[in-house]
């Protein structure tokens, strides 16, 4: 970071500009794989960081506890109105601060401490906030979970309809962290209305996809669609909850006062200026290259003897299972990490390791796309992979350093947005 990008923070706090200027090296010149993280472009960036920030405003536009909201309700307005053109919902609300709080509003909203709630356990693919045991949404409610099949990685639906006919739950998430496969929200559709419960598609990952185009959209088969706005849709770290007219009240009422204060205004432009993105042509291009690299990728994973969870991927992600190439899915992240290509260990369906020690990584082609990277550097990427891997299982360190130099070196033939050229 030069002092001319941030010449204020540089001046005031020269230890933390250091801080972000070395993160915005790292960001440049590493392959970020991490399917659920990306690049804003320079104006959601700039929209983020705006006098939005001194502003409170609890309430909704035109409804709001303090003065002086001329602006902020246009903000939030505009913002709120792009959601619904995008993704053709009657209500959004664009105020919850991140996926976690958009989901437990979703309980607020619709169940009661100790109703009984489903969603995908947390190792299958699913999220902590679906009702796993360790996040409140499962000590606070009974949670029970479905998975995938043994033998194919995918949701088996039988599975999950006896489950939901059997508990009758009052809320059924479908949708997760770690799932290489297109979601049926028809079918879910049709388990939850058998059941009696509330549907909520949690498209946190495929948001951008399904903006896009690139994946089916829950909109018209659930009751809810809950998502952050800063993986594949590409805003700032936030979140949405959109929903039909019916529940909107409810929706509401449980994001604030329920659960929330004032919302961060700053963070509700950076996703007005997302979702304007996102409308745009460029946008529907970016959405198929993200699915078309992810497939190219897996292919060439494939091709190079790797176990990939449900054999491959329809969307942006890729769950490897690494148990036959011997080595743990930390060994190997921590490994990539050192080749510059970013990571993140996971958990892969009946894992026999532990969570913090699992068999797998995750991998995600929506950043390396947003750099405008194609199918044809795919199999430059899986090759990286594979030679860091075979690298980490005999501690080969000059090996990695070679594969960082190449790695920088690709990176800086494709800078990334929002960030400096140098
Ligand atoms: N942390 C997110 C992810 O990486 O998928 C889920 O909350």
């Amino acid at each position: 970071m030069s002092a001319s990008r941030h010449p204020a923070l540089t001046a005031v706090d020269p230890e933390l500009a250091s801080f972000v200027a070395a993160e915005e090296t790292l960001q440049a010149q590493t392959l970020r794989l991490i399917p659920s993280e990306n690049y804003v472009s320079a104006a959601v960036l700039e929209a983020s960081g705006t006098v939005l920030q001194n502003k409170y405003s609890e309430g909704y536009p035109g409804r709001r506890y303090y003065e002086g909201q001329q602006n902020i309700d246009r903000v939030e307005a505009l913002a709120v109105e792009r959601a619904k053109g995008l993704f053709g919902v009657d209500h959004a609300n664009v105020q919850p601060y991140s996926g976690s709080p958009a989901n437990l509003a979703v309980y607020l909203a619709f169940a009661k401490p100790g109703d009984t709630v489903m969603g995908m356990a947390l190792p299958m693919g699913g999220h902590l906030t679906h009702g796993w045991g360790v996040s409140a949404t499962g000590s606070w409610f009974r949670g029970v979970q479905y998975g995938v099949s043994a033998e194919t990685g995918l949701i088996d639906y039988d599975a999950v309809r006896e489950l939901a006919l059997a508990e009758r739950p009052k809320i059924i998430f479908c949708g997760g962290t770690a799932l290489p496969r297109t979601i049926d929200f028809e079918a879910f559709s049709s388990i939850a209305q058998e059941a009696g419960s509330v549907l909520v598609a949690d498209v946190a990952h495929i948001a951008g996809l399904i903006a896009g185009g690139a994946h089916p959209s829950p909109v018209g088969h659930v009751d809810v669609v809950s998502t952050t706005t800063h993986k594949t849709l590409r805003g700032p770290r936030g979140a949405m909850l959109m929903c039909k007219e019916e529940h909107a009240k409810a929706l509401d009422k449980a994001v604030f006062p329920g659960l929330q204060g004032g919302p961060h205004n700053q963070t509700t432009a950076g996703i007005a200026v997302a979702l304007h993105e996102a409308a745009q042509p460029s946008f529907v291009t970016y959405a198929h290259a993200v699915v078309a690299n992810a497939k190219a990728l897996a292919a060439a994973l494939l091709e190079r003897g790797f176990d990939l969870v449900s054999g491959g991927t329809d969307n942006h992600l890729i769950l490897m299972d690494l148990t036959s190439r011997g080595v743990a899915g930390k060994v190997a992240a921590k490994a990539l990490d050192r080749a510059g290509i970013v990571v993140n260990y996971n958990t892969v369906p009946f894992d026999p390791r532990k969570p913090f020690d699992p068999s797998g990584i995750r991998i995600g082609t929506p950043s390396l796309t947003s750099r405008g990277l194609g199918t044809d550097h795919m199999p430059v990427v899986a090759e990286w992979i594979s030679r860091a891997v075979d690298a980490a299982a005999k501690s080969d360190e000059p090996a990695l350093a070679a594969i960082r130099a190449e790695v920088a070196d690709l990176m800086a033939a494709h800078p990334a947005p929002g960030l400096p050229l140098s």
